[in-house]
């Protein structure tokens, strides 16, 4: 059997395929170090910096609450938060990779290197990615893509807590068969994630293409409602796949990572919404991080589904986590909380820094009830 016969017959796919081999388009295919130099996106201050200045000169915190706060900044920037994201060749992990994050890095359109089949690893200021093809290559490619996972699962960090935080299986939603999909949730991902299995974010990519292009609406750059009741069924039927299987009740969203090819571009859809649910299974006080590698084009954030505020409590996710990581072990927290608040708010983002304004800015939450979070 073949699973990716389809794609590889796919001309969409071909396309693109040959658009990101046009001269200049060639990236390196890994991201080892975001200092390097090389990567002029990610040069710049640190928006915890930023933070640390503006609190630096606020006169109603006394100097024990600015030694404890920047004490806990500090150990914060080192902070890592660690995602493994897999999924069927072609289901768009680079692409998704790519909306999220402060990045072009991740080669769309590219599968695995044959040479090296390892996975692959993009390192932001923070946020760490491994990226490993799932299943549905060849049998002995599956064999050692099924290895690797779960030895990435099974690594600890020093503490011996687990190294990744969290783990996105990226289902290509325009694909018919997802057999081999289930298999790598059911056999290899759920069996070897330990008791808790929140960790676990099943995405449904590609939404526009679930029937295969047919009731997107290209304008608005959303589902019809047939298309709309068609990805509520896909994400039923998956969540009643991986429960009978293994008992174990997940909630599957579907999005769009969207692409660009020469003239034709989509923008994501449920971006937001999948940006959410990764911040929630990620522990409260290291969630203020993503803040520093989030991508700061607006254009990613805004289609959804609107059946939540999912920008609004992305900031407040956000927000929240920087004052729990802020007034950790300290008993002036409501002051800290205060001085973040007014250094945050108000002129959104100067105060703040360029980063952290610049990613408030393009998620575009409501930043009104700000004040109440830290009072
Ligand atoms: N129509 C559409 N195409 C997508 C979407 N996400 C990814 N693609 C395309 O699917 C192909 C494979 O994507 P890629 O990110 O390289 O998948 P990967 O192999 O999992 O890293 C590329 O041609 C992408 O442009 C999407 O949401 N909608
Ligand atoms: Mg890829």
């Amino acid at each position: 059997m073949q699973p990716n016969g389809s794609m590889l017959s796919d001309s969409r796919f071909v396309n693109r395929r040959r658009m990101e081999l046009k001269p200049g388009a060639a990236a390196p295919i890994q991201l080892h170090n975001s200092h390097s130099g090389m990567d002029t996106i990610m040069i710049g201050k640190h928006f915890l910096d930023d933070l640390i200045s503006a609190i630096q000169k606020d006169a109603t915190l006394s100097e024990d609450a600015k030694a404890s706060v920047f004490r806990n900044f500090a150990k914060l920037k080192d902070t890592k938060v660690n995602i493994l994201i897999t999924g069927a060749t072609g289901c768009g992990k680079s692409s998704t990779i790519n909306a999220l994050f402060n990045t072009d890095k991740a080669k769309v359109g590219q599968g695995v290197d044959p040479e090296t089949m390892e996975i692959a690893k993009y390192e932001f200021d923070n946020i760490v990615l491994f990226d490993s093809p799932g299943l549905g290559d060849t049998e002995e490619a599956d064999k050692r893509h099924a290895k690797q996972i779960v030895a990435k699962l099974h690594e600890t960090n020093p503490i011996g807590e687990p190294l990744i935080d969290l783990v996105l299986v990226i289902l290509d939603g325009g694909s018919r068969d997802l057999g081999t999909s289930f298999e790598l949730i059911n056999k290899i991902i759920i069996p070897n994630l330990g008791e808790d299995k929140s960790r676990l974010l099943v995405a449904i990519n590609q939404a526009d293409m679930a029937m295969k292009g047919k009731n997107w609406n290209r304008e608005q750059n959303r589902p019809d409602p047939v298309l709309t009741q068609f990805l509520n069924e896909k994400v039923e039927s998956t969540q009643r796949r991986i429960k009978e299987a293994t008992g174990v009740d997940v909630e599957p969203i579907y999005y769009a990572a969207g692409y660009k090819d020469g003239d034709e571009a989509q923008n994501p859809f449920n971006l937001s919404k999948l940006l959410l649910q990764i911040l929630l299974r990620t522990r409260e006080e290291k969630r203020a991080v993503f803040a520093q590698d989030l991508n700061a084009d607006a254009e990613m954030w805004k289609d959804d589904d609107k059946q939540d505020d999912y920008r609004g409590k992305i900031e407040k996710n956000l927000l929240e986590s920087l004052f729990v990581s802020a007034s950790k072990g300290a008993d002036f927290g409501g002051k800290i909380g205060s001085s973040i608040g007014r250094a945050v708010g108000g002129e959104r983002g100067q105060a703040a820094g360029e980063a952290l304004g610049k990613v408030l800015g393009a998620i575009g939450g409501a930043i009104g009830g700000l004040f109440s979070i830290f009072s």
